[in-house]
């Protein structure tokens, strides 16, 4: 009999966490501490997840490092020192390696291997994960720690194999060699969060940069610079209170600065005073009390389109690196403080793919609508199938054989954002219909863990081995999830990676809960502490002793 066909009756572990990032580093040291054993596996060579694999000239944090970190332990808050208020991605996966290493988890993980399926067995209620070392491990509990935004959108472009001059994606820029660009004659293509980042860093040594740009984003200024040393002495006096604090806050970090004074009780000039002091301030999306309003919100997309395009000396190309089709927000927003700049560069040039675009790339350059322009490397910062393409990355599979893929056709559909209906015991902390992206992940990585092992805590101290969500409890939270991305400016009215609009036949459904942090917390806490009423408790015959 082989590995795959042996009957699983006693698991190999009673967790497996699949991931290594912020939620797969604190899933392993959270399990240890609990007295569960426990495994990891990470695809890349080191720890890091989405800091481990972007690893893209200028690639940075926009949430500042001090609110993007653990608190779980105070030591680690008193003992790391970011040296800038902004990190940069080298900086991001060292501090990630250096939790690892306190918490003394990297010997659980074997790295350079993917989780390829991973199959529930009715029988015993267990779980058998294959690795793409022709393993297979089981376990009560697998948590797929797998981030959202860690399955690279292939380039819908013709030709792209074609090309016979380099070719990198932001999203796996090499680590083992310095990419050399001076001189050359690069294209970019994309313009989001990674775009924006890179092209200034390209600009500085390439020859020629020629940027293909479908949809504008709002650019504005960054957080970074140095660390305000009263703002770290006050974060390290008390760890824990921080924490417990982020828990109580809209967004899971430090309260933002926000303008004082409301939209609907300023004049004209008011409006603009408040608008010109946020921006001096560096808040200006929250330059009113009421920002959440769609007039207060139209009112800030319009004052940062003004800014934005005084910054770009050809009116042409400040026309094009504007957004006039969606609101602040609707899409995810970009910061820099040299983006748009660099188009005042004589050797940088935007080509906008509405008016002309891509027919196909060449051997040796890309050929738009009107013209063939010449490349010696091609940079691909085109996003992500984002939150639930990691999820269908891996082949999983539930009870009665139901594919997760079957199960979520029509759009990601879970419970408070880390269970479906049908797949007991499976958890997907960072997944749809979490405050995710919207919210600081560091602070969600670390709530949605301990959420998860109270739960395996309270499953062990009640004898009840096995939960699933209950599908009108699914339903209930897609409702509620909808309720709230109705409330916020161009949610639903925008072409977004939130809704999954940027994959060509991906179903469209908004994939993030927008009642914020604290709403989100209280919700999942209300189920552990009235005996999951949202859940369905099953009994898993057979089930043996974990190793
Ligand atoms: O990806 P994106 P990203 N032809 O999807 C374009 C986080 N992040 O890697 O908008 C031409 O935002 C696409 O065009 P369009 C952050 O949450 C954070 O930049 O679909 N263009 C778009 O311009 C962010 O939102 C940080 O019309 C094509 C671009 O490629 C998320 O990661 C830094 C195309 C993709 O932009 C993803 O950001 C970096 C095609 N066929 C990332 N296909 C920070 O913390 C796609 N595009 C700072």
């Amino acid at each position: 009999m082989t590995d795959t066909e042996r009957p699983i009756t006693h698991p190999d572990y009673d967790v497996v966490v699949v991931g290594s990032g912020f939620a797969g580093i604190y899933a392993l040291w959270t399990a240890r501490q609990r007295g569960l054993s426990v495994r990891g596996f990470e695809r890349g060579a080191d720890v890091g997840g989405t800091w481990y694999w972007n690893a893209y000239p200028g690639a940075r944090c926009d949430v500042e490092s001090y609110n993007y970190a653990y608190f779980f332990n105070s030591d680690i808050v008193r003992d790391w020192s970011w040296s800038d208020a902004c990190a940069g991605q080298k900086e991001i996966q060292r501090y990630l390696r250096f939790v690892a290493e306190r918490c003394d988890v990297v010997k659980d993980i074997t790295f350079n291997t993917k989780v390829l399926s991973a199959r529930y067995d009715e029988a015993t209620g267990l779980w058998a994960l294959r690795t793409s070392a022709d393993d297979t491990v089981t376990c009560r509990y697998p948590v797929l720690a797998i981030g959202a935004l860690s399955d690279p959108k292939a380039p819908d472009i013709e030709g792209v194999a074609d090309f016979k001059g380099e070719a990198y994606f932001t999203s796996s820029w090499p680590k083992d060699r310095v990419v050399d660009l001076r001189g050359k004659r690069v294209g970019v293509i994309g313009t989001g969060s990674s775009g924006v980042q890179v092209i200034p860093e390209i600009a500085k040594v390439a020859s020629e940069v020629h940027v293909f740009q479908r949809t504008a984003n709002y650019v504005t200024p960054t957080n970074g610079g140095p660390m305000d040393a009263a703002l770290v002495a006050a974060l390290r006096d008390d760890p824990q209170a921080v924490r417990r604090a982020f828990r109580e806050t809209y967004g899971g970090h430090t309260p933002l600065r926000m303008g004082d004074e409301r939209f609907v009780e300023l004049d004209a000039a008011g409006r603009e005073r408040v608008l010109r002091e946020a921006w001096a301030g560096n808040y200006t999306a929250l330059a009113f009390r009421d920002a959440y309003l769609p007039e207060a919100n139209a009112a800030i997309s319009d004052f940062i389109r003004q800014r934005m395009h005084e910054q770009v000396n050809d009116p042409w190309t400040a026309d094009h690196l504007v957004p006039w089709d969606h609101p602040y927000g609707g899409k995810r927003p970009c910061q820099s403080d040299v983006y748009l700049q660099t188009f005042n560069l004589p050797h940088v040039r935007l080509v906008s793919l509405p008016e002309t675009p891509i027919e196909k790339i060449l051997p040796d350059g890309i050929k738009t609508s009107t013209e063939t322009i010449p490349l010696d490397v091609i940079v691909y910062a085109t996003g992500f199938d984002a939150i639930s393409g990691p999820v269908f990355a891996i082949d999983i599979q539930g009870m009665g054989g139901r594919k997760m893929k079957d199960a979520w056709a029509d759009g990601p559909l879970n419970y408070l954002g880390t269970m479906v209906h049908g797949f007991p015991n499976l958890f997907l902390p960072s997944s749809a219909m979490s405050p995710s992206v919207l919210s600081n992940m560091a602070t969600l990585a670390e709530q949605q863990v301990d959420f998860i092992f109270d739960t395996i805590e309270w499953l062990d101290q009640h004898g009840r081995p096995q939960l699933h969500p209950r599908a009108d409890s699914q339903e209930f939270w897609r409702k509620e999830t909808l309720r709230y991305a109705e409330r916020r400016p161009g949610a639903l009215t925008t072409k977004s990676w939130y809704s999954g609009a940027n994959i060509p036949g991906k179903a469209r459904v908004f994939m993030v809960y927008c009642g914020g942090f604290k709403r989100y917390n209280e919700t999942c806490y209300r189920e552990l502490q009235n005996d999951f009423p949202g859940y369905e408790l099953l009994n898993a015959p057979g089930r043996g002793e974990a190793a």
